[in-house]
């Protein structure tokens, strides 16, 4: 079998078109007294994306915001001049559909969950029902939008069921999703009301992509823990479709910056008067959205405590904090700007002189060309996010000094920090290290502060805006490939003649076999699936045949192998997925590998057994290499949604250890990753080489090891449905036994002729 070369279908012309999807547009409508006006949009998404679309060309399919019912007309002139010059196409929403989406399930539920704050969260059915409309009226648009061969780009968390939805409409399109946002661990994810349906409208996509490689295996943790699903450190199988997933930081236009500190004269102006203002002090800034994902309150608080405990830096340094509305239809949002208005008032009330105003609070958005005058300004940038997808205020105030003449204090917990080792990072909830480190970043060497700005700077400009969106397009056309190679590999079913034939030509020839679900369905308990005298009759005949070696490998005891098996001579048995090896020629089993500890049965055995009890009719069966939970006759969801939690749990602990928690049909199996069928089978190689017919069936993920492990021309057989990277597969075990069945006659009928 092997790749097959690329289906005509996935191949996606360097050429193509590109579509972004946002929520926003980087425009928005304002209402003035002339009607309405096109305005830049802030925040991140759009910093990062605009430059980019400028650049390499695109549309933009986005929300137009809250449409109310005056001047519909001049709104209506203003968004078609959008699409005519910019290629910007505005998206309608109903008010109502709008307020529940925006406000109501993306920025109350989604939000707080995803920045780790689920005491914020706030959940009704309502908002959810518009959260879906509205990801259904953004489908509409691009599915009415889209031509052959566009690459489709679609943005953070307000579109998380578009990738399913766009799937389902347009099965061949190219659909690429990136998260702006954190992705939650996945303790804090579950508590997502809905989450099933979130993540299987992101598994829509050909490509996932996060900002941090955090992220990523948080994702993959809650695919587990939720769906039950396993996925690869960068794919996961959705039925016969795979899903790409990166890790692929977002960088920002540095030119955006750069140039209007060059060549910008309101920039120069406004500089050279701060830098007349605040002489003899020291700037500290902030740059905000006011989100209390943020931690605007928190460094207050910090720099409050600073000056208290440090009364020589009274008149000496100035924090100049730009907090910029935001969603402030929201309660939440509402009352943290009171509090922080409380805030700035008792820190400049009480901390203040008449001579010295230590904050200066900015409540709205300003310009491009002053923000880039304060990043040149500032001695300090000070990034205290609490929760942060990434944060590209980082990025720009290191872009601004080329010269290494300032300190970044960054948040650990924004996504920045992953890259940004050099800043200094700080907890932002422990606000008295926070107000040290800030200490340390006034005090800080001229030359420790240049080496660490200026390596800071390089990176920045290194993996820019540019780079990233590259980088995406070219996985995303990967994964569109990939997606193809993938759908021509998928098993074909087996032909029992034509297996048969092939069998009858060969001389030298190898059989493994799996057994529970391979040669006999499984028993509510394992003891019960003795093998029938069929099997038996039908093992010693392709046993008993010179030309053939044939194995028998299970995830069984030795003892209980021999006991079932003992008697069928000349069959090789693999016990324990292969643990242990009996060669068909001696009495005694041989371990795979010598001086295997065993304590760690010890750890693991109490957490299986506080499993047992919390689920009736599971219980755990012990072998000399592993330990398995077995839960088939549990309640079938809380089975699995139990087995959910101990793989992930296990998997947790067992990071450094060799062993490792794997799911099997109603099992969970803790055991060493050696022990697996791929291993056993060099062993078989050595003493059965020359081989000219090779097959090979199995059920379950163990017998993945061994067909990925097998020539290319070996028949490899899954039995029964689910991902498998076996050429072929039967429906179920007495397929698979008509098959075995028909080897074994065309054996003897050739011993007779
Ligand atoms: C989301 C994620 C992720 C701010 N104030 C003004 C102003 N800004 C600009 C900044 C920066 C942008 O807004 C803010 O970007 P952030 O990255 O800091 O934060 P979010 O808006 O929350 O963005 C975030 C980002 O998406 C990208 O993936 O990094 O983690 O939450 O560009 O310069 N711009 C102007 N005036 C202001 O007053 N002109």
């Amino acid at each position: 079998m092997g790749l097959q070369p690329v289906s005509k279908l996935a191949i996606v012309p360097a050429s193509a078109r590109l579509i972004v999807v946002s929520n926003r547009l980087p425009l928005t409508l304002r209402k003035t007294d002339d009607g309405w006006k096109t305005e830049p949009s802030s925040g991140g998404l759009a910093s990062a994306m605009n430059p980019l679309l400028r650049k390499d060309g695109g549309d933009w399919i986005g929300w137009a915001g809250v449409a109310g019912e005056q001047d519909q007309e001049s709104r209506r002139t203003v968004l078609e001049e959008w699409a005519e010059k910019d290629r910007r196409f505005a998206v309608e929403l109903p008010d109502d559909v709008a307020k529940g989406f925006y406000e109501g399930y993306a920025n109350q539920t989604l939000w707080p969950v995803f920045h780790n704050f689920p005491s914020q969260l706030k959940f009704v059915s309502k908002a959810w029902e518009a959260y879906v409309e509205a990801n259904r009226i953004f489908s509409q648009a691009v599915a009415e939008h889209y031509k052959q061969n566009d690459l489709i780009w679609v943005h953070d968390y307000h579109l998380m069921l578009l990738p399913q939805m766009l799937r389902e409409q347009l099965p061949d399109a190219a659909i690429g999703f990136f998260l702006h946002i954190p992705f939650p661990s996945s303790e804090i994810f579950p508590v997502l009301p809905r989450r099933e349906e979130v993540l299987e409208g992101l598994l829509g996509a050909d490509l996932l992509a996060f900002q941090t490689h955090g992220y990523l295996q948080q994702f993959r943790a809650a695919l587990l823990r939720v769906l039950g699903m396993e996925s690869k450190i960068e794919q996961v199988a959705v039925g016969s479709r795979p899903v790409r997933l990166e890790a692929l930081p977002i960088g920002i236009a540095p030119e955006e910056y750069t140039n209007l500190l060059k060549s910008d004269r309101t920039t120069a102006e406004q500089y050279a008067e701060w830098v007349a203002r605040y002489k003899g002090r020291k700037v500290l800034l902030a740059v905000d959205r006011l989100d209390y994902t943020k931690g605007v309150l928190e460094r207050l608080r910090a720099y409050a405590h600073l000056l208290r405990s440090s009364p020589e830096l009274k008149e000496k340094v100035v924090l100049i904090q730009i907090a910029v509305p935001t969603r402030e239809g929201i309660d939440t949002y509402q009352e943290l700007r009171t509090e922080v208005n409380r805030l700035v008032g008792e820190i400049n009330g009480k901390l203040g002189t008449p001579e010295w105003t230590p904050l200066v609070y900015i409540n709205r958005s300003i310009d491009r060309t002053e923000l880039v005058g304060l990043y040149k300004l500032a001695d300090v940038c000070w990034v205290g996010s609490l929760r942060d997808g990434m944060n590209l205020v980082a990025k720009e105030y290191v872009t601004c000094k080329p010269e290494g003449d300032g300190v970044l204090v960054l948040s650990e917990f924004a996504g920045a920090a992953a890259e940004m080792g050099e800043a200094l990072l700080i907890n932002p909830f422990d606000e008295e290290r926070t107000a040290a480190t800030i200490e340390r970043a006034l005090a800080l060497d001229e030359q420790e502060r240049r080496l660490r700005m200026t390596t800071l700077h390089n990176r920045v400009l290194r993996n820019n805006v540019f780079r990233w969106g590259e980088r995406f397009l070219a996985s995303l056309r990967e994964a569109v490939a990939e997606r193809g190679r993938f759908i021509d590999t998928q098993p074909q079913r087996l032909r029992p003649t034509e297996v048969r034939d092939a069998y009858a030509r060969g001389s030298r020839r190898l059989l493994i076999l799996d057994y529970d679900g391979t040669l006999v369905p499984f028993a509510k308990r394992p003891q019960q699936a003795a093998p029938p005298p069929v099997i038996l009759d039908t093992l010693s005949a392709l046993a008993s045949d010179p030309q053939n070696c044939v194995a028998l490998m299970s995830g069984r005891s030795a003892e209980n192998l021999d006991r079932w098996f003992g008697s069928v001579r000349g069959l090789w048995l693999a016990a324990e997925h292969g643990a242990e090896l009996k060669a068909s020629f001696i009495s005694t089993w041989e371990p795979l590998r010598s001086q295997v500890p065993a304590e760690w049965k010890n750890t693991v055995m109490p957490i299986l057994e506080h499993f047992v009890d919390r689920t009736p009719g599971s219980f755990v069966e012990e072998k000399k290499y592993a330990l398995v939970w077995h839960y088939r006759m549990a309640e079938p969801e809380f089975g699995e949604w139990l087995a959910n939690e101990l793989v992930s749990m296990l998997e947790a602990m067992l990071a450094e250890t060799e062993l490792r928690a794997f799911r099997g049909e109603k099992i969970v199996e803790v055991k060493p990753v050696w022990a697996n069928k791929g291993e056993v089978l060099n062993r078989l190689l050595v003493t059965w080489a020359d081989l000219d017919f090779i097959f090979a069936a199995g059920d379950d993920r163990t017998d993945e090891d061994l067909f990925e492990r097998l020539r290319s021309d070996a028949w490899t057989v899954h039995i029964g449905p689910g991902p498998t990277r076996a050429s072929y597969v039967v429906a179920d075990f007495e397929r698979l036994r008509q098959v075995l069945k028909l080897f074994a006659e065309s054996g003897s009928a050739r011993k007779v002729s």
